[in-house]
């Protein structure tokens, strides 16, 4: 469904006095706005097409009703969404989850909704039916040849299907690892898993990234074979300048410190991908910014001092994407709520006076750098992040504005009850 204009015109205008009073007020505070505003129209979070329907657990799933049926509906809702936020221009496929079967179709549908693809993520942590070798015992670590040459072909189709669609990057994600003490020699592993990289990689055109993802536990839950940030740089240092680390925010043991990750791969050039969401215990895939704010400020400001550093495009150089899935809120929703989250987080960054903060750390003052850090993070920057919105032609409160219009029960009208998307 599109939102019509001049029902967006009409909230914008409800809340235009407002905004402008709170606006004006916060921009008097802050030494750049100008600056940050063009940052945040800039920066774009690709949506997964698994995002889009109730995701469930082992234990069940409730689906939410309207839930998008085809890939053409799951584009259909990330337009949306971005018509609604103006961040997110860009869906994320999952192999074979959302094969596109008219790809050219398909990349002329995602540009109507101003979409494009992002990275490709493939999957060989399921077994498909009619596959061949079964993924129990792993993929690319497997002890047998035709499981691991079958992994490989995979990871090559899903290329192939996203040259087709404009994608410059692909994300592969290993469930491989064992599950008791002596199932698997580690380095034998190891070595098949970079072996089948190597194979991936040197399918890869010119112009694209491999993203190689680790996760520290689940579904294996005695050793993972990308199972932390050190193992996954030792792959992509293996593999050459086009691969690159991913850090997903659930896959690390509990209290890492993700912010100190992700400097010292953007030190070393390795850091090319993002996966954002939150977490209290594991890979809890929760909305962004919904259990720890603070620790996604931290990383924040560690990414574009990293990034600065090196000179690189906030917008354009990194794959950003969320990637959270839940039982119990609307999908839709909490997109909503996690592009708004990123949003703050990455404002709030931009806000930090990082004169003052190396100044404080050049001198070991703590305390002055504690208040630095958190003059910025308890900093209301949400008019900052409308504004920016605004400007880009969004809507000033995407989620107020998705409750009064009632998209979701407009979804259920058209396309049912009990419409259950494809994922996990
Ligand atoms: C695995 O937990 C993961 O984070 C990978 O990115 C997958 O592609 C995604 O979730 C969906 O299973
Ligand atoms: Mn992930």
């Amino acid at each position: 469904m599109q939102i019509e204009g001049h029902t967006l015109s009409r909230h914008n205008e409800r809340h235009f006095a407002s905004h402008r009073k709170r606006w004006e007020a916060l921009k008097s505070d802050i030494r750049n706005a100008e600056d940050i505003v063009k940052k945040l129209i800039e920066f774009q979070i690709a949506i997964p097409s698994w995002a889009l329907g109730t995701g469930g657990t082992r234990f069940g799933r409730f689906s939410g009703g309207g839930e998008p049926r085809t890939l053409e509906e799951k584009i259909e809702d990330v337009g949306l969404l971005h018509q609604l936020n103006k961040s997110s221009g860009a869906i994320s496929l999952h192999i074979p989850w959302d094969i596109p079967k008219d790809p050219k179709a398909i990349r002329i549908l995602a540009a109507q909704h101003g979409l494009r693809f992002d990275a490709m993520n493939s999957n060989t942590f399921q077994d498909q039916k009619d596959q061949k070798h079964s993924y129990k015992f792993g993929s690319l670590q497997h002890v047998n040849k035709g499981v691991r040459d079958q992994a490989v072909e995979h990871n090559l189709e899903v290329i192939d299907y996203g040259k087709q669609l404009g994608s410059n990057s692909i994300t592969v994600w290993l469930s491989d690892g064992s599950c008791f003490p002596g199932q698997l020699n580690f380095r034998k592993a190891f070595q098949h898993t970079l072996e089948g990289l190597q194979r991936i990689y040197n399918g890869l055109p010119d112009d694209w990234k491999i993203f190689v993802e680790y996760k520290a536990f689940e579904p294996n839950f005695y050793s993972m074979t990308v199972g932390d940030w050190g193992q996954s740089l030792l792959y992509v240092q293996k593999l050459g300048p086009k691969a690159f680390t991913l850090v997903d925010l659930g896959h690390h043991l509990p209290n890492a410190n993700i912010e100190q990750i992700v400097s010292l791969l953007l030190m070393e050039g390795k850091l090319g991908g993002f996966h954002f969401n939150d977490s209290k215990y594991g890979d809890d895939d929760l909305t962004v910014g919904s259990i720890n704010p603070y620790q996604l400020f931290l990383i924040f400001n560690e990414l574009i001092e990293g990034m600065d550093a090196r000179h690189m495009s906030h917008a354009t150089d990194m794959g950003w994407m969320i990637d959270a899935s839940h039982n119990v809120k609307d999908p839709l929703e909490d997109l909503i709520q996690s592009i708004e989250a990123i949003k703050i987080a990455y404002a709030q960054a931009l806000v930090i006076d990082s004169d003052a903060l190396v100044k404080a750390q050049q001198q070991n003052d703590v305390v002055l750098a504690q208040e630095v850090l958190q003059a910025a993070f308890r900093m209301d920057v949400r008019p900052l992040v409308a504004e920016a919105r605004l400007r880009a032609g969004g809507v000033y409160q995407p989620l107020e504005f998705f409750r009064e219009s009632k998209v979701r029960e407009q979804l259920i009208a058209t396309r049912g009850k009990k419409a259950i998307a494809t994922g996990l």
